[in-house]
């Protein structure tokens, strides 16, 4: 499948001012680019505009530096304004945010990728001129109150029309079962963000994704 991403697989950060452990959510993504993420997504649930516009400047400038896909969450307007690379919508978001009036605002080159939680809604999200669909969360986590658990993982695959990124409770211990399945792209926050050393901790998870045998057969 043509990938809207750069590489075939794609380690994709999120950032979480309230996940960092009192780091803010600019040097907590600096260091998970210095470890090789190649996706960075700003989730940020606790900033006012002003602090958020200036966050996303700053972050847009750090990914363009470093050949680093740029992914704003929530809000579309501020995706145009900082010139993003994408814009991520969760299906709460749909209905303020039509997908229709964010493409319109974006054009057709930026990314724009959309949440999902159960095969269903990957049916829905395969009408929508999107450019990814999210899956999750898969396991246990902290930052969601429920889990969907592995089992669609090869069927949300099978699915969906665009590439799909897994995400939810994923981490050093679980991501190799993920991608037994076939997932190709993996989201996380906390095991990144709240990591006591970020860089290290994205480089294993980095190696992991990329030394995992491209031969793999998910079928
Ligand atoms: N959507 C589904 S799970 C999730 C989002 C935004 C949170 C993922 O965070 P973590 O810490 O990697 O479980
Ligand atoms: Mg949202």
């Amino acid at each position: 499948m043509k990938t809207c991403f750069k590489k075939t697989r794609n380690l994709y950060f999120i950032t979480s001012q309230r996940y960092s452990l009192g780091r803010n959510s600019f040097s907590v993504a600096e260091s998970a680019v210095t470890g090789g993420i190649d996706i960075l997504q700003m989730r940020e649930k606790d900033l006012t505009h002003q602090e958020s516009l200036r966050l996303a400047k700053k972050l847009s400038t750090l990914c363009k530096v470093n050949t680093i896909v740029f992914i704003v969450n929530d809000h579309p307007e501020l995706a145009k304004e900082v010139n993003a690379d994408g814009l991520h919508l969760g299906q709460e978001d749909l209905d303020r945010t039509p997908v229709c009036q964010a493409r319109k605002l974006l054009g057709r080159n930026k990314i724009i990728g959309v949440s999902t939680h159960s095969l269903e809604q990957i049916k829905a999200a395969n009408e929508l001129d999107i450019n990814y669909i999210a899956f999750g969360p898969l396991f246990k986590t902290r930052t969601k109150n429920y889990f969907l658990g592995t089992k669609d993982v090869k069927k949300a695959i099978e699915l969906s029309r665009f590439p799909i990124v897994f995400i939810g409770g994923i981490n050093t211990g679980n991501i190799t079962n993920v991608l037994n399945l076939g997932a190709e792209n993996i989201a996380l926050i906390s095991e990144i963000a709240a990591a006591k050393n970020i860089s290290a901790k994205t480089k294993q998870l980095k190696k992991i994704i990329d030394e995992y045998p491209e031969s793999h057969n998910n079928s």
